[in-house]
């Protein structure tokens, strides 16, 4: 585990959250000793049933937090989302997402093209829970428990040929149920991309769930990237293709502004972003400001992947 310091305002994760979540959690259904099952808690306005008999899922202890969890109604309420609007306020709209049928489609350089229903897709994956900070490009940051699977299990499912070199993913493309794709100056649909060695790097999740339940539409469901060393944008929501390719993609805020926004976006609290410091960060719902660290401080993980790449603009 890398080392971790712990400032004054610090409390353990586990204190933010019901033991019972890290304890078993799929047994966890009734009333736990001392505290409140989770399937018991009050369920927050915009969440989602889609497949809630999966959740919670045991949590994987190799990733902890250096603070406390962002509270639920906050991290599902404060959105990046630009298919439903360019402001922070989409949880509402975003309710009109419709998540079936939800084909996902997983093609390109692979053995052979996949089609199949979201809903089939998480269940052939193993699930579990892990505790992961988010560091937006706006230097606003939370820290969130996601339920999902590993982006490498996925990878070793769609059978990538050798000349892959980079895995490309899309957002669905529906100006009827996203208002904000009839916005013709965004190069819709939302696009991101990583390096294979990114992309099955232990680090890089799907999630499908949230605080032990389906993740809600606002936050990018039925499927969302979570790649925590990395700024926010390139965590893209509501996957629906996934494709293996030779080439470098060009990701949707590259495409927009690429003089602020690269491929590699990788958090760097010394590398500021043409507009703003990315020195500190400021915690959704407190308002903390904590110092940025290098790789948001995952590089134990990561690090190695961009050694001798210095004539890359890795850090924006
Ligand atoms: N499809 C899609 N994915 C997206 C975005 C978006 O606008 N559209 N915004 C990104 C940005 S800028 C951030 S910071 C995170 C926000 O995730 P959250 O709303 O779950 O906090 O989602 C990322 N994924
Ligand atoms: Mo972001």
């Amino acid at each position: 585990m890398y080392v971790i310091k712990k400032p004054g305002w610090a409390m353990p994760e586990r204190s933010a959250t019901p033991e019972h979540l890290v304890v078993n959690r799929r047994h966890a259904m009734g009333l736990a000793a001392g505290g409140v099952a989770l399937a018991a808690l009050p369920k927050p306005a915009a969440a989602s049933d889609f497949l809630a008999e999966l959740y919670p899922a045991p949590r994987n202890e190799r990733f902890v937090l250096d603070r406390p969890l962002t509270d639920e109604s906050v991290a599902t309420s404060y959105n990046n989302f630009y298919e439903f609007g360019s402001h922070k306020q989409i949880a509402r709209a975003a309710q009109r997402l419709q998540l079936e049928p939800w084909e996902v489609v997983i093609d390109g350089l692979v053995e052979r093209e996949i089609r199949l229903d979201a809903a089939d897709l998480i269940r052939r994956f193993d699930l579990e829970e892990r505790l992961y900070r988010l560091r937006c490009v706006e230097a606003w940051a939370m820290a969130v428990p996601w339920t999902g699977f590993p982006l490498k299990d996925l990878v070793a499912f769609a059978k990538p040929l050798g000349g892959a070199k980079y895995l490309r993913m899309e957002t669905f493309l529906d100006p009827s149920m996203a208002p904000g794709q009839r916005q013709f100056w965004y190069p819709w649909p939302y696009v991101e991309g990583l390096t294979m060695a990114e992309a099955t790097n232990e680090l890089s999740f799907i999630a499908t769930g949230m605080y032990g339940r389906p993740i809600p539409r606002q936050n990018g469901a039925p499927l969302r990237l979570a790649v925590p060393w990395k700024y926010g944008f390139k965590s893209i929501k509501s996957i629906r293709r996934f494709t293996f390719t030779a080439e470098r993609p060009l990701s949707f805020w590259e495409e927009l502004q690429g003089s602020e926004y690269g491929f590699w976006a990788n958090v760097n609290p010394e590398v500021p972003h043409p507009r703003w410091s990315q020195a500190e960060e400021r915690m959704i719902g407190t308002d903390e400001m904590i110092p940025t660290q290098l790789f948001n401080g995952y590089g134990e993980f990561v690090a190695h992947l961009y050694e001798g790449m210095a004539d890359e603009r890795l850090f924006m």
